[in-house]
């Protein structure tokens, strides 16, 4: 297959009208992706109150592929009773996640014990009270509770109280496999875990780094931000180790120029081995202060532990960090120059940088670099963890972590004059490790596909083997549904964000927080999240507690609930009558002020870790294609690389030969965790050498258990894999 030469344009157009007619033509379309509701793909958040496609600067029309297929999906048809006797656990087990999603919705709940062939449906009531039973016959920290991005603040912050006044902390979501290096990193830094930046800020950078991530593809509507950088004169810097089709000129739909002739995104690309980041960074920083451009008063009077920093990079060997990142001496010379020329500069980076097992460090290491220069604290400059699931910020926010933040668990104490568990909660992987041991009895899953998005696909489907009772409450069938089966396992459907009955909010990536009105459900079948829960929990503790839950399925209580005990959330107890959105107080910084204890900034010293290496092996990164959303697949073919097909890995010409591998030869490809047969092997000229690419999820299969210490998040981009060629 062709690759193309340019992200976006004519090919995303066309993608949207044969969308459209799945949708039943494009006036139905234009209805569903125009209502009131926060748009559900990534978290740059769009929508809400100015209707949708409408970002936060009022620019209209902001629209992608993502947000388009994850629409169709929610317009499918119910999948009919009938098919829950037609096809076995066996038959679902060989679907594709694209077969698996296109069923339809999931309309009614059903149940499967483990040896049973089947799933059968089962009666809301009935289905409920088993849950509550189970529950109540299980020690509370014998329970896990796991949330995906997609849910509401309401139906998050309902959840989560719910599991704490049952009596866990076992409490966690789908960040410990994303961005939570970047929480934990920048919070030990600056004392604020998420963006310090507005959409318009980025606007008004005059350098944007894009670092580990590929926005073309995963959050096309940065790409009309990155564009207007670069009119206005500004620079983009990408560092990764693929060259990516649409980060180097990406056609923007909604912009007639852009459209027609292009706009170049990088200005300059630099392309490090995997996991050659922290090495790079430093270099940079180093090379900052040979040319005396840091702004020492600035590190003076904001920054704590800069001198042992600066020592620390004067001590670092150029050598060391040339064959630590894969970069040479010049291109790190001429990356400082560009950033000690630039004003107003803004980091920005994604998984290429969180997905390691020094992830944390990597985000120190960057925010070091922005500190050193000032560049934290003012208008158009500060950091952008660019987030993944469109309310994974805001589940986040509202206390779906193992351990709650202090203000909110004393304000929640206060409120409801109840003792809330002080049990270290597990992380995700803790609690796979803990279902493995076999000391899970219960798991419940609110969206996602815990199973699909795991390192070591097969630990995880034996893990979850040992768990008595899986519950997943979802929108659609996954692959978790077939493989991450319990000895018994419950499947609940829920509506989408904009079927809900009442409203609820989401937090975009800018710590904005939107109203979605919710709308007229389009299957019988699926219930309310909030509703779901509210009656789940009321079935569990009763009225005779301290909260009445049968009030909390109103989402505005929960609301008034949030205002209450979340701090900086002031301002969502008065939504529902001003319809007014806000920012999340004290996150935005434009003062060099840091929310920490001493309110200034912290460096750390880092050692330059060296490559992953082991002989006969290639470093591999498992990333998305351009037509997936997460473990759904939707389409096969990846256009942005030219791929026609997934079952692939994507190497280097050079390393090709040295492997004496034809191109398209079968290869096998392996390591201790698991082996993958039959894929093909595809000659990549744009990666970097001595580096491979597999497609997440199916390339789990190989992905080690192993991951950073301080932020828990598996290394899924530096798999070490050994590739074998097939005869023939
Ligand atoms: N279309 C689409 N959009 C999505 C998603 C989706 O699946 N599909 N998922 C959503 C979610 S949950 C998330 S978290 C985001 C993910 O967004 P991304 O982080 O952009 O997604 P990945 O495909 O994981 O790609 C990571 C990028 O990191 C690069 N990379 C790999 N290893 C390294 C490294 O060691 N160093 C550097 N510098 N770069 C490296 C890869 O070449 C690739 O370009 O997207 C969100 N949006
Ligand atoms: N090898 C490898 N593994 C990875 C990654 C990688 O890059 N490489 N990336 C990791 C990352 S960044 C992430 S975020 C995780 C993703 O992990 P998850 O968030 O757990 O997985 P998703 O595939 O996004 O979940 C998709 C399911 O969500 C359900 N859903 C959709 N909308 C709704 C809704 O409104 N409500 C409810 N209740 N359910 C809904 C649908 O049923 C759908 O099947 O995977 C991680 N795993
Ligand atoms: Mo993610």
């Amino acid at each position: 297959m062709k690759q193309v030469r340019s992200g976006g344009g004519w090919p995303a157009i066309r993608y949207t009208l044969r969308k459209a007619r799945e949708m039943g033509g494009l006036l139905s379309m234009w209805k569903a992706v125009r209502s009131r509701n926060a748009c559900k793909t990534c978290a740059l958040g769009m929508g809400g109150q100015r209707g949708g496609m409408v970002n936060e600067r009022g620019h209209f029309p902001e629209i992608c592929k993502k947000s388009l297929q994850a629409m169709a999906a929610d317009m499918q048809g119910a999948i009919r009773p009938e098919f829950w006797s037609t096809y076995s656990i066996a038959q679902l087990q060989q679907f594709t996640p694209q077969q698996l999603e296109s069923c339809g919705r999931l309309a009614t709940p059903v149940i499967h014990r483990a040896g049973e062939a089947h799933y059968q449906p089962i009666s809301w009531e009935d289905v409920l009270q088993r849950i509550a039973d189970k529950l109540t016959e299980t020690q509370p920290d014998e329970s896990f509770w796991y949330f995906s991005g997609r849910s509401s603040n309401e139906a998050g912050f309902l959840l989560q109280l719910m599991a704490r006044l049952y009596g866990t902390n076992n409490v966690n979501n789908c960040s410990y496999y994303c961005h939570q290096a970047s929480g934990v990193g920048l919070t030990s830094s600056l004392g604020t875990g998420t963006a310090t930046i507005n959409l318009a800020d980025v606007e008004h950078a005059d350098l944007v780094f894009v670092i580990g991530g590929n926005p073309a593809s995963n959050h096309p509507r940065l790409m009309t931000t990155l564009k207007t950088v670069r009119r206005r004169g500004g620079q983009v810097i990408v560092i990764n180790p693929v060259r990516e089709t649409g980060l180097i000129n990406f056609r923007v739909p909604s912009d007639p120029i852009s459209l027609l002739f292009g706009t170049k995104i990088a200005s300059y690309y630099v392309q490090p081995h995997i996991g050659g980041d922290l090495a790079l960074l430093i270099g940079i920083a180093k090379r900052i202060d040979e040319l005396g451009e840091q702004d020492l008063d600035f590190l003076r009077k904001h920054c704590d532990g800069h001198e042992t920093w600066l020592e620390s990079l004067r001590n670092a060997s150029w050598d060391d960090i040339v064959a630590a990142s894969g970069v040479e001496v010049a291109e790190i010379h001429e990356l400082a120059a560009r950033y000690a020329r630039a004003k107003r500069v803004v980091f920005s980076w994604t998984m290429g940088i969180t997905h390691h097992v020094h992830g944390v460090a990597n985000v120190q290491a960057i925010t070091n670099l922005a500190l050193m220069r000032g560049m934290i604290g003012k208008p158009g400059a500060g950091m952008m963890p660019i987030r993944g699931h469109s309310n994974v910020q805001g589940i986040g926010s509202v206390g779906v972590t193992p351990r709650l933040k202090d203000a909110i668990f004393d304000a929640l104490q206060n409120e409801f004059a109840v003792k809330l568990p002080t049990t270290a909660g597990f992380d995700t992987m803790a609690c796979m490790e803990a279902a493995a041991a076999n000391r899970m009895r219960v798991g419940v899953c609110l969206g996602g596909n815990l199973y699909g998005s795991n390192p070591d696909a097969q630990f995880a489907e034996q893990s979850l083997q040992q768990v008595d009772l899986l519950v997943y409450l979802n929108t659609t069938l996954n692959t978790g549904h077939a493989r991450g089966l319990g000895r018994e396992t419950i499947v609940l459907p829920v509506l989408a964000r904009d079927e809900e009955p009442q409203p609820t909010t989401q937090e975009s990536m800018f710590n904005f927080v939107r109203l979605s009105d919710g709308g007229p459900r389009r299957i019988a079948g699926p219930r309310s999240e909030v509703e779901l829960i509210a009656d789940l929990a009321h079935r569990l503790m009763g009225s005779a507690g301290a909260i009445n839950w049968q009030q909390l399925a109103a989402t505005r209580e929960i609301r008034q609930l949030i205002s209450r005990v979340v701090p900086g959330w002031q301002a969502i107890g008065e939504i529902d009558q001003t319809k007014q959105e806000f920012t999340i107080d004290g996150r935005v910084l434009h003062e060099p002020r840091f929310p920490t204890p001493t309110g200034r900034a912290r460096m750390h010293v880092h050692s330059l870790p060296a490559l992953a290496s082991k002989a006969n092996c290639l470093r591999l990164m498992t990333v998305r294609s351009e037509g997936q959303f997460n473990t759904v697949v939707y389409e096969e073919e990846d256009l942005y690389r030219g791929q026609d097909r997934r079952d692939v890995i994507l190497l280097h010409p050079d390393d090709l030969s040295r492997l004496g591998i034809r191109p398209d030869q079968r290869v096998t490809v392996q390591n201790e965790v698991g082996t993958m047969r039959h894929i093909i092997a595809r000659a990549y000229a744009d990666i970097r050498a001595g580096n491979a690419l597999m497609y997440y999820p199916e390339a789990n299969v190989l992905v080690p258990r192993q991951s950073d210490p301080h932020s828990r998040t598996p290394a899924f981009k530096c798999v070490l894999v050994e590739i074998k060629a097939e005869d023939g």
